[in-house]
C-alpha cells in the first residue's frame, strides 16, 4: 500500500512507536525556530533544564514580533534570547532581518527535513516539503534540549488541485477555500497534504502562504511535495544543493479527500472576525476601507510585493485609505529597492513598516475606531489589531492593492493592470543579520537578564481531591488571542507572568483576573475547538498563575491542549456536550480520585452547586499521565534528574 508524503517523512524520523493515526510517536527533530514573543519562556526554560549545547541539526532564534521599543523591556528581552543563543548553539537572527516563518523559507528550510517552531505559523515550511509543526514554547525547549518530540500521529487529508489559477486569483484564495470547506476545526488531529495536477502551477512562496494559513484550520501541518518548483526556489535562495525530491506513492491512502479545481476558484475574502468566515468578493455589497496592511508571514514574499508594485506603480492610493507595507524579508526589501519597486510602492503614497509581524499582532498600525481594514494576514479575530470595533477582512496581495488605490473592497478580474511573472529573480547572499554561536559557551556568556524578565510559574503535582470554582463559562472556538491578548501594550511583558495575569481573557471578561484571584482553585468551562489560533503558551501560564486547575470543554485545540498539559492544567472533555449548558460562573465543583480517573480515561465531576455528577473524558497518552501527576512537564523533567 502506497504512503503518503507526511507518513513517508515522519517514518524516516520515527524513534519510537507505530505510526498509525492517533498513536503517540517520538520523532527525531531536525531544527527548531523560536520568536521573540515565545522566544522568552523558551530560553528561561532551556536555561531551567540544565542543557550544554542543543542536540538539532539546526535552531535559529528570530527576532521579529516585539519589535516596538517603547521602553526597555522588548530591547531587554532581545539581549536576552540572544545570550541564552550563544550559551546553547543556537543561531540568532537580529531585529529587522524579518518574519521567522518567511526567513526560515529562504535560508534554512529544507524538503524532507523536520521543523518544530515556537509560533503557530511553523507549517509555512510545508511549502518546501518539510514536516514543519507549531508547538507551545516548553515543547521546542525540549526539542531543542533532546532532538526529539513527542506527537500523537495525524490522519492525513488530501487536498487535490486541478487546473490553474486566473489572473487576479492566487495562492491566498486557495486556502481560503479550503478555510470555507473545512472550518477552523476542520484540520484538528489531521495534516493536510497537497497533491494534483496544480499543484505544480504554484511556486514555493504561493505553497507556502497556503501551508502557513493552514494553522487557521486547526490542522497539525500542511504538506507540499519537493519537485522541479522546489529546486527553481531553493536555486534563486543560492542553496540547490539543499534540494532532494519528494511525493507521495502513486497510490497512497488517505483518510479524506477535497478535490479544488483551481481554475474555477474566484477572488475571495474571509470576513470578520475568523478565517473561515469566507464569501466570494464579487457576492458582497461595496464596502468602503479604510487601512490596507499587506505583509505577515501569510503574504510578504517577494513575488507578493512585486504584484503590489506593479498594481501600485504610477496610481494614487485613495485618499481614505491608509496603505501600509510590511516586507517579509531584508532580502526582499533589498531586492525592491535595488530594482525600483520600492520607488512604485512609496511614490503611490503607501507607507513602509519594518520587516516584521507589525499590524498582524497588533505592534502598531492599529486601525481607527468602528474602520473597516483589509489585511493580506492569516487572522482577523476580533481585537487583534488593537481595535476591539474594527472589522477586519483577510485577502489576497492583489486584491488589497486594488482595493487601496480604488477605496472600497474589489478584484472583479477584470482589471486592465498587467500582472507580470516574477518568480524567477536570483537573491543576493547576505547573512549580516545572523550573529553565530562561535567560540561561544554556558561558561563564557552569561545569561542577559533585564529586570521586566520574571521566572515562569511552576504548578505541584496533581491532589487527588480537586475542589474549585468556576471562574468562566465560554463560548465556541475560544482563541489563544482572547485567552491572553497580545498587542504593543501587552507584548513587552511576554516575559513577565505576573503582570499578563492581570489581563487574562481581558477582552471576553474584564472581572476574570479578580475573580480567579479570590476564588483561590478555579475551573473554566468551554465551547468547541477551546484554544485555537497562537501557540502562546502564555494562554496556559497565566491561568496556571491565577489557580486555575482544570479545563472541561467539548473540544480543544491541538497547542493550546498540549500546553495546558505541559503546565499542569488537565483539558477534560465533555461526555455529552450538552452538560455544558449546565454551568455557570460561581459553581463549585469536586472532582475525587482524580489520579486513577486519568489513569483510566473516565472522570466524575461533581456540581456541588447544581446538585449533579456528570461523566468526563479524560483521554491522555502515557507520557501526558506521567506529566499531568507531576504537575507539567518541568517537573517531570526535574524528577527525573534528566540531565540532557
Ligand atoms: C500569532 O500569529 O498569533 C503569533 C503572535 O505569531 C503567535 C505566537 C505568539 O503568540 O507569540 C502564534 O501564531 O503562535
Ligand atoms: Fe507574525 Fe502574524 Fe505571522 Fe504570527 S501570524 S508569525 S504575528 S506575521
Amino acid at each position: 500500500m502506497g504512503q503518503t508524503l507526511a507518513y513517508k517523512i515522519l517514518s524516516n524520523h520515527l524513534l519510537d512507536g507505530e505510526l498509525k493515526a492517533g498513536n503517540e510517536i517520538t520523532i527525531k527533530m531536525d531544527q527548531t525556530l523560536t520568536q521573540d514573543s515565545t522566544g522568552t519562556m523558551v530560553y528561561l526554560q532551556l536555561e531551567a533544564m540544565n542543557v550544554e549545547k542543543i542536540k538539532t541539526e539546526l535552531s535559529v532564534a528570530y527576532i521579529d514580533h516585539n519589535m516596538l521599543q517603547t521602553g526597555f523591556e522588548n530591547a531587554d528581552d532581545h539581549e536576552f534570547i540572544k545570550s541564552v543563543a550563544q550559551r546553547h548553539g543556537v543561531l540568532f537572527s537580529k531585529p529587522g532581518n524579518g518574519i521567522c516563518h518567511q526567513l526560515h523559507l529562504e535560508n534554512y528550510g529544507k524538503p524532507g527535513k523536520t521543523l518544530l517552531g515556537s509560533d503557530s505559523h511553523t507549517p509555512t515550511g510545508g511549502g518546501l516539503g518539510m514536516i514543519a509543526i507549531g508547538a507551545g514554547g516548553l515543547d521546542v525547549a525540549v526539542a531543542m534540549a533532546k532532538g526529539t518530540y513527542n506527537l500523537t500521529v495525524p490522519k492525513v487529508i488530501n487536498v487535490k488541485l486541478i487546473g490553474q489559477l486566473r489572473p487576479w486569483v492566487s495562492a491566498k484564495d486557495i486556502i481560503l477555500e479550503v478555510l470555507r470547506n473545512l472550518t477552523v476545526k476542520g484540520g484538528v488531529g489531521k495534516i493536510v497534504e497537497y497533491t494534483g495536477d496544480g499543484v505544480c502551477t504554484l511556486s514555493v512562496t504561493d505553497r507556502a502562504t497556503i501551508t502557513n494559513m493552514g494553522a487557521e484550520l486547526g490542522a497539525t501541518t500542511s504538506i507540499f511535495p519537493s519537485d522541479e518548483r522546489t529546486l527553481e526556489y531553493l536555486k534563486q535562495q543560492g542553496r540547490q544543493q539543499d534540494y532532494t525530491p519528494f511525493s507521495a506513492d502513486e497510490d497512497a491512502i488517505y483518510d479524506e479527500t477535497l478535490t479544488i479545481d483551481l481554475s474555477t476558484l474566484e477572488p475571495l475574502v474571509a470576513m470578520p472576525h475568523s478565517p473561515d468566515n469566507v464569501a466570494k468578493i464579487s457576492s458582497l455589497k461595496p464596502t468602503k476601507v479604510d487601512q490596507v496592511a499587506i505583509g505577515s508571514c501569510t503574504n510578504s514574499s517577494y513575488a507578493d510585493l512585486m504584484k503590489v508594485a506593479n498594481i501600485l506603480k504610477g496610481n494614487k492610493v485613495h485618499p481614505d485609505v491608509s496603505l501600509v507595507i510590511s516586507p517579509g524579508s531584508s532580502k526582499i526589501l533589498s531586492k525592491l529597492a535595488e530594482n525600483g519597486a520600492l520607488a512604485d510602492i512609496i511614490n503611490a503614497g503607501a507607507r513602509i513598516i519594518e520587516n516584521a509581524c507589525g499590524p498582524c499582532i497588533g505592534m502598531g498600525q492599529s486601525p481607527k475606531s468602528g474602520s473597516v481594514s483589509l489585511r493580506t494576514f492569516n487572522r482577523n479575530f476580533k481585537g487583534r489589531s488593537g481595535t476591539l470595533d474594527a472589522d477586519v477582512y483577510l485577502v489576497s496581495p492583489e486584491t488589497a492593492a486594488l482595493s487601496a488605490l480604488k477605496g472600497f473592497l474589489t478584484n472583479d478580474l477584470t482589471s486592465n493592470e498587467k500582472l507580470e511573472n516574477i518568480d524567477s529573480t536570483t537573491f543576493t547572499q547576505n547573512d549580516h543579520f545572523i550573529v553565530y554561536p562561535e567560540n561561544t559557551n554556558k561558561t563564557n556568556t552569561p545569561v542577559a537578564m533585564g529586570p521586566n524578565i520574571k521566572p515562569f510559574p511552576l504548578n505541584t503535582a496533581l491532589n487527588d481531591t480537586l475542589e474549585v470554582t468556576v471562574s468562566l463559562h465560554s463560548g465556541d472556538n475560544i482563541t489563544t488571542d482572547d485567552i491572553m491578548p497580545s498587542d504593543s501594550r501587552l507584548l513587552p511583558y511576554r516575559s513577565n507572568i505576573p503582570y499578563l495575569a492581570n489581563y487574562c481573557f481581558e477582552k471576553i471578561d474584564k472581572k476574570f483576573a479578580q475573580r480567579c484571584k479570590e476564588y483561590g482553585h478555579s475551573a473554566i468551562i468551554g465551547g468547541e475547538n477551546y484554544g485555537q489560533g497562537s501557540s502562546r503558551e502564555h494562554a496556559a501560564l497565566t491561568p496556571l498563575y491565577l489557580g486555575v486547575r482544570f479545563v472541561v470543554a467539548k473540544s480543544f485545540a491541538r497547542i493550546h491542549r498540549s500546553n495546558l498539559i505541559n503546565s499542569g492544567i488537565i483539558p477534560l472533555v465533555f461526555k455529552n456536550t450538552s452538560d455544558y449548558n449546565d454551568f455557570e460562573i460561581g459553581d463549585k465543583l469536586m472532582i475525587k480520585n482524580t489520579i486513577n480517573g486519568i489513569k483510566n480515561g473516565k472522570i466524575l465531576l461533581e456540581n456541588i452547586t447544581k446538585k449533579k455528577t456528570y461523566e468526563i473524558i479524560a483521554d491522555f497518552s502515557d507520557t501526558e499521565i506521567a506529566m499531568l501527576l507531576a504537575g507539567g512537564k518541568i517537573n517531570l523533567i526535574n524528577s527525573k534528574q534528566n540531565n540532557f
